[in-house]
């Protein structure tokens, strides 16, 4: 693909270097080149944004709805080719790319079909003669910074909202997935969507995402990816008197199973929680809390289960697990697998880089899955390792189980594996975290729900249903009916 930098309703080619997207799973098969865009770019993205606000903001929200409803249709229409393309330059399967779009285009049509809907609340007043509202504006031009583990349904989390409440938006993908970065804004383009409302700029972090951050005319920053770098947005942001930064960042989240479990359940949840996307979601789950009762059976469930599984090329419909997304991620996660054996884990399962025929091409690690007690300090059941790195944790009591899931700095998700609806709701109320499931793993959020996590998995103003929240804001709009003013409070309006 010839990658461009869309603004202003262009496709342009950018001024200076480009970089190139490979294919995980065949690292020798690159998809396109990109433009490596800078400060420059940035600017113009923002302005143009600028420039299409007032128009796109006065627009009928009825109206802006219906690009999403044409964007939708013709994302439905490619979902297949998109799919492919997708798994291609993020190396998750084909059923997890089908599912990346599926997640993408039911945000579209949510959104799409809140148009219709109460955007506000009325409210009582004190007097009787009085109205009032509480109503809901657009913030202006919202920047989406997006990660490669969700390459369409994250940027369609993010845009789509943000288009329905009349912003409008500049929008940086993840720059090891700009290829369907191109994909979501060509859909966009086809759509007819008004010049300028949304603009695409390609390239690395701190060269194009940073001054989109700090650039003085945005007014919201919706960022997706590591707490180090949402933690700097933040920051940025916190400096600007019309800026809010809203961050999805990591988690270490964890599957409780309790003594009562059905082992077969346990056993499925933790699977999927802890190797779909080969372990790459801020929702996997690398923690497995288990009874002490349960131990035995379901680590030998567990560790057959993740023995069989078929890992290799990701277009096979077969394959559960295909590679990690780069030479860093793969190194990152066998450097936290060597971290564990230094810290003296009991290893259950021995995983690393599997080498061999296609192998070779692509950076493809097997589980490693080892025993542990919850020591203090221990990093590798403490730090995001986003990899098929998973550790087994007994429990003695409900209260150990509480503590050891909040032993560490994030909170994202949870899920606990039991038949007793008291225990789980014991875990509900002490467990903190922001998204839980009982009977099912810790990953599969629905776009019409909140979504987001707590202490450094997200800044308290979840994405999903709830974003709503955070790329508008609420004004009170009260109207006197009477002939005269008469005030709340008893307060007089004598004028004396
Ligand atoms: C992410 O990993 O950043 O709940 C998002 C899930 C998906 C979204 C994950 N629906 O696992």
């Amino acid at each position: 693909m010839d990658g461009r930098n869309y603004i202003n309703g262009e496709w342009v080619p950018g001024s200076g270097p480009t970089f190139e997207t490979h294919n995980p799973a065949s690292t020798g098969e690159v998809l396109g080149a990109f433009p490596r865009s800078g400060p420059f770019e940035a600017d113009s993205a923002v302005e143009a944004a600028r420039a299409a606000y007032p128009a796109w903001s006065h627009l009928s929200r009825i109206r802006r709805a219906e690009y999403l409803w044409d964007f939708c249709n013709l994302a439905r229409a490619q979902t297949e080719e998109l799919a492919t393309l997708l798994a291609r330059e993020s190396g998750k399967v084909m059923s997890e790319a089908r599912a990346d779009i599926v997640e993408g285009i039911h945000m579209a049509q949510f959104v799409f079909g809140r148009a219709r809907m109460s955007y506000g609340d009325v409210v009582a007043s004190e007097i009787p003669g009085k109205d009032a509202f509480a109503l809901r504006k657009p913030k202006g031009v919202v920047v989406a910074i997006t990660p490669w583990n969700f390459p369409f349904a994250i940027p369609v989390w993010l845009i789509a909202p943000s288009l329905l409440e009349g912003n409008t938006v500049a929008f940086k993908p993840a720059e090891e997935t700009p290829l369907l970065g191109q994909k979501i804004v060509e859909l966009f383009h086809q759509a007819g969507l008004p010049k300028g409302v949304l603009n695409l700029v390609q390239g690395y972090g701190e060269d194009a995402g940073w001054p989109l951050v700090t650039h003085p005319d945005v007014n919201v920053i919706l960022f997706t990816g590591s707490y180090e770098v949402g933690s700097r947005i933040r920051q940025a942001a916190a400096k600007d008197y019309n800026k809010l930064a809203a961050c999805e960042m990591g988690g270490k989240n964890a599957v409780i199973v309790l003594d009562d479990a059905d082992l077969k359940t346990a056993v499925n949840a933790s699977v999927m929680s802890a190797f779909r996307t080969t372990g790459q979601r801020c929702t996997a789950a690398s923690r497995l809390i288990v009874h002490e009762k349960i131990l035995s059976p379901f680590k030998e469930a567990f560790v057959n289960t993740a023995r069989r599984l078929t890992i290799g090329d990701p277009l096979n419909n077969n394959t559960f697990m295909g590679p990690v997304i780069s030479q860093p991620a793969m190194h990152k996660v066998l450097g936290y697998n060597d971290l564990a054996r230094k810290e003296g884990v009991t290893v259950l399962l021995d995983g690393g880089r599997l080498s061999g025929k296609d192998y070779d091409r692509g950076y493809f690690l097997s589980p490693f899955i080892y025993q542990t007690e919850n020591r203090p300090g221990m990093r590798c059941i403490r730090e995001e390792v986003f990899g098929p790195h998973v550790a087994v944790i007994p429990f003695r009591t409900l209260e150990e189980a509480a503590f050891i899931f909040n032993d560490v700095e994030y909170g994202f998700s949870l899920a606990i594996i039991t038949e007793d609806y008291r225990k789980a709701r014991f875990l509900r109320e002490e467990c903190e975290f922001g998204v839980g499931y009982v009977n099912l793993p810790t990953i599969g959020a629905e776009v019409h729900l909140p979504f987001g996590g707590l202490k450094k998995s997200g800044s308290g103003l979840p994405s999903g249903a709830t974003l709503i929240d955070v790329v508008t804001h609420r004004i009170a709009w009260t109207i006197n009916h009477d002939r005269e003013i008469k005030l709340a409070q008893g307060l007089s309006a004598e004028i004396t």
